[in-house]
């Protein structure tokens, strides 16, 4: 353990809250989660770093505090240094720590980075509310094959956190991912927009559930969820700048190729989004990567807005 980390072992002896973290929170103040399978297993490296330390800035310029997720040493760590994240996104083979995950590696004191699911987990235990990622996981495309259902949905139906996100790729089935989440009772928030937003693109073809138009809104539809007693997380959908979009031809073109090649070598379980990624990079000669950095940028602005809405009602 480091001098810059406290345990916070009122809630869990396997948290460690960095001590800005943990300043900010008992003040009320607003804090955003952030995940690190994206750093670990979606960009290349140095990409993951310039992209994890520049959305940490955005997020300190709208005046709230970032709290990156990992885990190393047998411990959760909400907030890490710029060190820190420089020493995760350069190691290879780290494990990507989803629900079922975080157990095992915490007893081998593995190092891990956290997916959607896992990342929430670890806000809602160290009492952060707010969760800012690019692309949520989903229900695959064949998922009648081959049962491949993120769970990353299941953990929005459980987990009481907002999570702000660009949509999900065209990797996965759209229709099927809404329609699972309509199932589990996940509000799904269209930031600005009616459509459901596919992450390189600003409409799915899909509706969102409702439209919001201001964090005010989103922070009062998660109270009211909670207060209550309607456990469960809300996904917003931002979507990706007009200026950033990638083209739907292009782009689905690409991903169609990306998962005939993921079936021809018969890519399965965790590594499927990894591949597709990677493939994805590949094909578009890296205009998805830029474009996936620009909508987590603009997620890490409107979820440091949500959060502050919602520490100041917390105010009132
Ligand atoms: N979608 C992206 N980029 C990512 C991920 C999803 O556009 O990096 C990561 C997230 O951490 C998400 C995880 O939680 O992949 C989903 O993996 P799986 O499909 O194996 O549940
Ligand atoms: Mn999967």
């Amino acid at each position: 353990m480091t001098t810059t980390l406290l345990t916070s072992s009122a809630l869990s002896p396997y948290v460690q809250l960095h001590e800005e973290v943990q300043e900010a929170l008992s003040a009320g103040r607003p804090v955003v989660a952030l995940e690190t399978t994206i750093v670990t297993h979606g960009m290349p490296y140095p990409a993951n770093v310039e992209t994890a330390l520049s959305v940490e800035n955005i997020i300190r310029s709208a005046g709230a505090i970032p709290a990156t997720i990992c885990i190393k040493d047998g411990a959760i760590h909400v907030g890490m240094s710029r060190h820190e994240i420089e020493d995760l996104a350069q190691t290879k083979d780290v494990i990507k720590a989803s629900r079922r995950d975080l157990p095992v590696v915490l007893a081998n004191r593995y190092t891990a980075s956290t997916t959607v699911a896992a990342t929430m987990i670890a806000a809602r235990l160290a009492g952060i509310s707010v969760f800012v990622t690019g692309g949520i996981g989903g229900v695959h495309r064949g998922a009648e094959r081959t049962m491949d259902i993120s769970a990353d949905l299941q953990e929005l139906a459980k987990t009481d956190v907002i999570v702000v996100c660009a949509g999900t790729k065209a990797i996965l089935d759209i229709g099927l991912t809404l329609e699972v989440l309509e199932t589990l009772g996940v509000p799904v928030l269209g930031y600005q927009t009616e459509q459901f937003p596919a992450f390189y693109t600003r409409d799915s073809g899909h509706k969102a559930n409702f439209r919001v138009d201001t964090p005010q809104q989103v922070a009062s539809i998660a109270r009211i969820k909670w207060d209550l007693g309607l456990t469960g997380g809300l996904l917003v959908g931002n979507p990706i700048p007009m200026d950033a979009e990638l083209d739907p031809e292009r782009i689905n073109q690409a991903i169609h190729q990306a998962l005939q090649t993921a079936e021809a070598q018969k890519i399965t379980g965790k590594e499927v989004t990894p591949f597709l990624l990677a493939e994805l990079e590949r094909l578009t000669a890296g205009e998805s990567l830029q474009a996936n950095v620009r909508l987590v940028e603009y997620n890490a602005l409107v979820g440091a807005q949500v959060a502050t809405a919602l520490a100041e009602s917390a105010h009132q």
